[in-house]
């Protein structure tokens, strides 16, 4: 997979970082995306025809809960005629695309991509192959496309953009989802791609300069429905020869696994990434529900969550695709504006730890703080980019599992790179902070080293709570095969594993802070009496206890939610005497035919140190 473009310089770091057993960087990146990866936010825009109806048609609102306001067609069953009076809605003299470019530049973002072609089939520019676009439709004529790509190389911005290849609910032939029910014919199909499709296409990457990217949307793989394989293959090898830099998203129908020319996979609609990747991915985000202007839209996400958004994505190789959805006189709405702005004034101070920054090794749920990014710099400095999302009240936190001592630590918001203290011990690296939170977003602590930092996997990192949470999903190794269980019921059952035979967990800690520990166990057991045993032991020190019935109890009155309780129990108390690794051992017997429910032990230091 991306064999074929992968970067030989990406090769050699590759090659030089696994003989040191280290970091590893972003690898499968086809040469041309090399800038999309670099640029790590971008802009989406939703603006067409249906931008003018806001979400309601004849005073009703889409007839669809997801609300997606560019559906309205589609969904409130509108003429291909009618749905065109529309733009009587549209202030042409006051709508500016510049303007639009404009705000993702204040935001720190690098590329804007528009709807060319929505799924109403309708251009946005000058189309020779379909007067179902808006040159024809405005007096003085107008090509959105045009203005916009103006804009984008007035600006140094990137220009994407969307094309529904797929779906067109304006061709007779073009695909909508009732043709499941009416069926069209192979030949049809094509004659709707042969005619619309392809010279649309050719016009958008001939005659509006250099196009950073087209961004298909397709959602499902194309062997589930009318188009075929050779035509998504004719489609992207046209672009190949007309823009070879521009680059293409899975959403073509053509996943990055089954094409490795494909240059990055775009994610569900709002879905965030959950693990780190090594080729290029995307999500494409909301600011609130629609992606077209909706009238009715109100749940707006906060700037910190957009910025979690993004930083989340990053610590993954990911990058974050935002929407705004401009209303029919060019305006964007407030509350978008807003927080594009505000992430765009912590961009400017915090950007480097975005842009060109990518994954670090160590699993991006180790430290509950927040996410890290990394990056070389020069060729000579490493740099670790913590992202602070709460601010610990004891003013300190620390890195575990990085073996190398760092050469300074200071905030990234602070000019004079004053060092911030700290100490480190083989594997932890602890960090004093200041009493106050230096940004009231997310706060950036880089910390810098002169070669690649060696990093040890598989130990468990102490939690902001002040102890160390073993669980099932962060163990070193196991006796047995274990399945975790998802949570259920809203949350109020968490994460487990049903342990139905004797099942021997182990964990690995460095504790850097010698003293007596306190041990609890959570776990769920449904049986009346007493049955079964649970065992910790750490060096020559075993705590073991019965397993006890742990009840149920009721979520909400009436509601006919009965919860199996997850109680924690304290199983003792161990000593530590110095700094160091341990190995925690952690037995779970049930009696025969009696499963326990386990969650997770907790170990947290009782209050007398040793120094
Ligand atoms: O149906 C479209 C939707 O209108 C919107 O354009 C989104 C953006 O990712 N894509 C499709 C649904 O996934």
């Amino acid at each position: 997979m991306f064999l074929k473009n992968r970067k030989k310089i990406a090769l050699l770091i590759l090659v030089s970082i696994s003989q040191l057993g280290m970091l590893k960087g972003q690898e499968l990146i086809n040469d041309r995306a090399q800038w999309f990866v670099d640029s790590r936010f971008g802009m989406f825009i939703h603006w067409g025809v249906y931008t003018g109806a806001e979400g309601y048609w004849k005073g009703e609102k889409l007839r669809y809960d997801n609300d997606y306001a560019e559906w309205i067609l589609y969904r409130n069953r509108i003429g291909r005629e009618e749905y065109l009076t529309l733009l009587d809605r549209f202030n042409w003299e006051d709508i500016n695309p510049e303007e639009w470019v404009i705000l993702a530049k204040k935001a720190g973002m690098k590329y804007v991509t528009i709807t060319a072609k929505h799924h109403d089939g309708f251009a946005l520019w000058n189309s020779q192959a379909s007067d179902y676009d808006v040159y024809d439709h405005t007096n003085p004529h107008r090509d959105v496309i045009k203005e916009l790509s103006e804009a984008c190389q007035k600006h140094g911005l990137k220009l994407g953009l969307y094309y529904s290849h797929w779906v067109d609910w304006e061709h007779p032939n073009g695909w909508d989802h009732s043709k499941e029910i009416y069926g069209i014919s192979d030949e049809d199909y094509d004659q709707y791609w042969q005619e619309k499709v392809i010279p649309q296409m050719r016009e958008l990457l001939t005659q509006y300069g250099p196009i950073g990217m087209i961004w298909f949307d397709m959602w499902i793989h194309h062997s589930k429905t009318v188009v075929t394989k050779s035509q998504l293959l004719q489609l992207k090898n046209m672009i190949r020869e007309l823009q070879p830099d521009c680059i293409i998203n899975s959403r073509l129908g053509l996943s990055v696994e089954e094409d490795s020319d494909v240059d990055y996979q775009t994610l569900g609609d709002n879905q965030l990434g959950n693990k780190k990747k090594n080729y290029p991915w995307q999500t494409p985000a909301t600011v609130a529900h629609s992606w077209g202007y909706h009238a009715s839209d109100s749940e707006w996400k906060s700037t910190t969550t957009l910025l979690h958004s993004l930083i989340n994505n990053v610590s993954l190789n990911g990058n974050l695709m935002l929407n705004i959805g401009p209303r029919a006189n060019g305006d964007i709405p407030f509350e978008i504006k807003q927080r594009l702005l505000e992430m765009g004034q912590w961009l400017k101070i915090n950007g480097e730890s975005i842009y060109g920054s990518e994954a670090f090794s160590l699993s991006k749920d180790l430290h509950d703080w927040g996410r890290i990014t990394h990056k070389k710099i020069n060729n000579e400095k490493y740099r670790l980019y913590l992202h602070v999302y709460n601010w610990p009240v004891d003013q300190q936190i620390s890195i575990t599992g990085v073996t190398t001592k760092p050469t300074n630590i200071y905030l990234l918001s602070d000019k004079q790179k004053a060092p911030l203290s700290f100490a480190y011990n083989e594997v932890v690296t602890k960090i004093k902070l200041p009493a106050d939170q230096p940004d009231p977003l997310v706060s950036v602590i880089v910390v810098e080293y002169d070669h690649p930092p060696g990093i040890r996997e598989g130990l468990v990192a102490r939690s902001e709570s002040g102890g160390y949470l073993l669980t099932p999903g962060n163990i070193n190794s196991t006796n047995g095969y274990i399945k975790i269980k998802p949570a259920g019921k809203f949350g109020s059952i968490p994460e487990h594993v049903v342990v139905e035979k004797e099942l021997l967990l182990e964990w690995t800690l460095y504790i850097d802070e010698p003293g007596k520990y306190n041990v609890d166990a959570s776990y769920s057991f449904q049986e009346e009496k007493i049955a079964g045993e649970l065992s910790f032991t750490l060096n020559e020190s075993t705590l073991s206890q019965d397993i006890q019935p742990t009840g149920k109890y009721v979520g909400e009155p009436n509601s006919n939610w009965v919860i199996e309780s997850f109680n924690s129990s304290k199983l003792g108390e161990v000593e530590i005497p110095n700094k160091g690794f341990y190995d925690i051992r952690f037995k779970i017997k049930p009696q025969e035919d009696k499963p326990v429910n386990f969650q997770w032990v907790w170990l947290e230091i009782s209050g007398d140190k040793t120094d």
